[in-house]
């Protein structure tokens, strides 16, 4: 028996838990989770499967405020079409399996771009562990050039223990260092690849904490900063004037034994925001673009009309 409503909270609470991470790969889980739902479910009607698979998007958003692949991924698919139950499934379905394969065309699309960048020799610094970021430092490995990453732990999650492994299974030598170490060593580095949770409308960049801290080191020692950020990282609300949420997560993520203490308390931003005049350039899937042109890439890309949003 299938257990629609179950397997939905499922990949919910992976998300929210963060075993599945990472923003391009939080919006596929989801676009994936509302297309089984959708698949599975038993309405009596159309208007009761429209009522279904939006209180199921509306759990999928609510699992992890920051990342607006995660709202951009949940809007494309419910764009689907249908008087129908079998038409609107079938669109819906479509509409999920069209994101997936965009996302996965996007980050390859991005790695070629990217590593157009990369010389031969070149250092690289990464934060945190971005799937798009590394496509580029992976695409840059496998044309040849001999590149060294150094690759932060990104405290309190150590997201750079998963960047480490992956970055020694493709034979990329590699240093670790500790976050508070980006300071001593950013005059060795060529550039900064780091991806994006979210890009904002005047082209400002959200990442996992301490991005912002080392695009200021980057910036005072004029070395390159790069994001590479699919288009569905751009943020139509912030083209509304809507700020970004900053998730804050639990204390025990910083300090297990927080409860013991009496009157201290832990603070937990999960994400920062660099300004986009520490940003060299921006690579998405359509070219390298500057900051600036973030605003374009919204309007052309996403469409910015307030109607039809989720949210
Ligand atoms: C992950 C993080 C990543 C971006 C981009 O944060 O900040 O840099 O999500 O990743 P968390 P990708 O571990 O809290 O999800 O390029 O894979 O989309």
């Amino acid at each position: 028996m299938t257990r629609p409503m179950e397997d939905l909270l499922d990949t919910a609470e992976r998300i929210r838990s963060m075993e599945i991470r990472g923003a391009a790969l939080i919006g596929r889980a989801a676009a994936g989770a509302l297309k089984e739902f959708a698949l599975a479910i038993e309405p009596s009607g159309i208007d009761e499967f429209n009522a279904e698979v939006g209180r199921a998007a509306e759990i999928l958003l609510d699992t992890r405020p920051t990342a607006v692949s995660l709202s951009n991924a949940i809007r494309m698919v419910m764009r689907y079409r249908g008087d129908d139950l079998d038409s609107a499934r079938s669109s819906l379905a479509n509409n999920a399996d069209q994101f997936v394969e965009r996302s996965l065309k996007a980050i390859e699309r991005i790695g070629e771009i990217g590593s157009r960048r990369i010389r031969d020799g070149d250092v690289i610094l990464t934060h945190c562990n971005s799937s798009v970021a590394l496509s580029i430092i992976r695409t840059a490995h496998d044309s040849g050039k001999e590149i060294k990453v150094i690759a932060t732990e990104s405290r309190p999650r150590y997201q750079g223990h998963l960047t480490i492994k992956m970055l020694d299974g493709w034979g990329i030598e590699t240093e670790l260092v500790v976050d508070s170490a980006v300071r001593t060593v950013i005059n060795e580095v060529d550039e900064v690849i780091v991806g994006a949770d979210v890009i904002t409308a005047n082209g400002s960049l959200v990442n996992k904490i301490g991005t912002a801290q080392i695009a200021l080191a980057a910036h005072e020692s004029r070395t390159s900063f790069m994001v590479a950020a699919e288009t569905y990282k751009f943020s139509p609300e912030t083209i509304m004037g809507e700020l970004v949420p900053i998730e804050m997560r639990a204390a025990e993520e910083v300090y297990p034994k927080i409860s013991e203490l009496k009157h201290v308390r832990v603070r937990n931003p999960a994400f920062d925001v660099t300004p986009h005049q520490y940003i060299d350039v921006i690579c998405t899937e359509v070219g390298a673009i500057p900051p600036e042109m973030s605003y374009l890439i919204i309007k052309e890309m996403l469409g910015w009309e307030i109607e039809g949003r989720v949210r």
